[in-house]
């Protein structure tokens, strides 16, 4: 049987491929643990450099598996609880990306829906394939967004945005979604995973010691002062101008060649 995750190493690229096509690669526990798996595993491989993402098939990513939601048993009196749900299995996986201090790119190639949508917009940087479309999906099955959406939501679209796109459930198209600034770029469907990859490799030579400073300064940003964050800023500064990438990319940029980050 296939993986219903495919992970790839491709030089320092580590590319993760959602891989249940036939459901839109629609989230499952056993989906949950190989990515939470997977992303472990780029964290502590010093090879990884830059995560990839994406979804095999036509569609990115539909969300919870409603087929594992379908059935309540007879005479059961209480109701599943997704509150235990979001604790063990979405909360996490949103931390884990949130948290590995090496950029993740993700290629929307298609659909993305309800906590597929939300997951896509943890990537650091996030393309899109033109047809692709972000769709808060909830509101159609009496749920709010999950998966971090009213966080990012808001604080990537604002207040009004956010809202009519939860209340609604309509699609945003990816053109609309860069246009405000919700993701980074569209791409022609055919050339989104040689973009992916070109950026992916491009990331994957820059200094890791300042992409992982960008990071998590920019995380930081969204709750902080000014003030607080001069000081993020400082202490970032001060920890990765001692490092050798530094030395390097000053000692390139005076004897006017190209910086060969380690
Ligand atoms: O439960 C908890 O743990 C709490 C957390 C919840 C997080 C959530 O994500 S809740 C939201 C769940 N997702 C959705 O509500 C989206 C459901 N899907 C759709 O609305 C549509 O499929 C799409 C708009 C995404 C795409 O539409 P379309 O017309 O392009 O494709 P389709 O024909 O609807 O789907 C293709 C197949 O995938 C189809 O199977 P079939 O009929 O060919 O055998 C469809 O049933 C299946 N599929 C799509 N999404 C899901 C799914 N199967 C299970 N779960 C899905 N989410």
């Amino acid at each position: 049987m296939e993986p219903i995750l495919l992970v790839a190493q491709d030089g320092p690229v580590t590319t993760l491929t959602l891989n249940r096509p036939e459901r839109l690669n629609a989230f499952t526990q056993d989906l949950h643990r190989d990515l939470r798996a997977a992303l472990a595993e780029a964290a502590a491989n010093n090879q990884c450099r830059v995560v990839l993402i994406t979804g095999a098939g036509r569609g990115f990513c539909a969300g919870q598996d409603l087929a594992d939601r379908a059935v309540i048993p007879a005479g059961e009196s209480q109701r599943r609880d997704l509150g235990a749900s979001l604790e063990s299995f979405y909360n996490p996986l949103v931390r884990a990306m949130r948290n590995l201090p090496k950029p993740i790119v993700v290629a929307v190639n298609g659909v993305a829906a309800g906590a597929g949508a939300n997951f896509a917009l943890h990537g650091d940087i996030v393309l899109a394939a033109k047809s692709a479309k972000f769709i808060q999906a909830f509101i159609k099955i009496g749920l709010m967004p999950d998966a971090g959406g009213t966080w990012s939501l808001t604080h990537l679209l604002g207040e009004a945005r956010a809202k009519a796109l939860a209340m609604t459930g309509e699609p945003l198209s990816a053109t609309q979604a860069a246009d405000w600034g919700l993701i980074w770029r569209v791409v022609e469907d055919e050339a989104l995973m040689v973009e992916a990859h070109t950026l992916a490799r491009t990331l994957a030579a820059q200094p890791s010691g300042a992409l992982a400073a960008i990071k998590s300064a920019i995380h930081a940003a969204s709750v902080n002062s000014l003030d607080a964050q001069l000081n993020v800023e400082r202490d970032g500064q001060r920890e990765i101008g001692k490092s050798d990438d530094y030395l390097e990319g000053v000692a390139a940029f005076l004897e006017k060649r190209a910086p060969k980050f380690g």
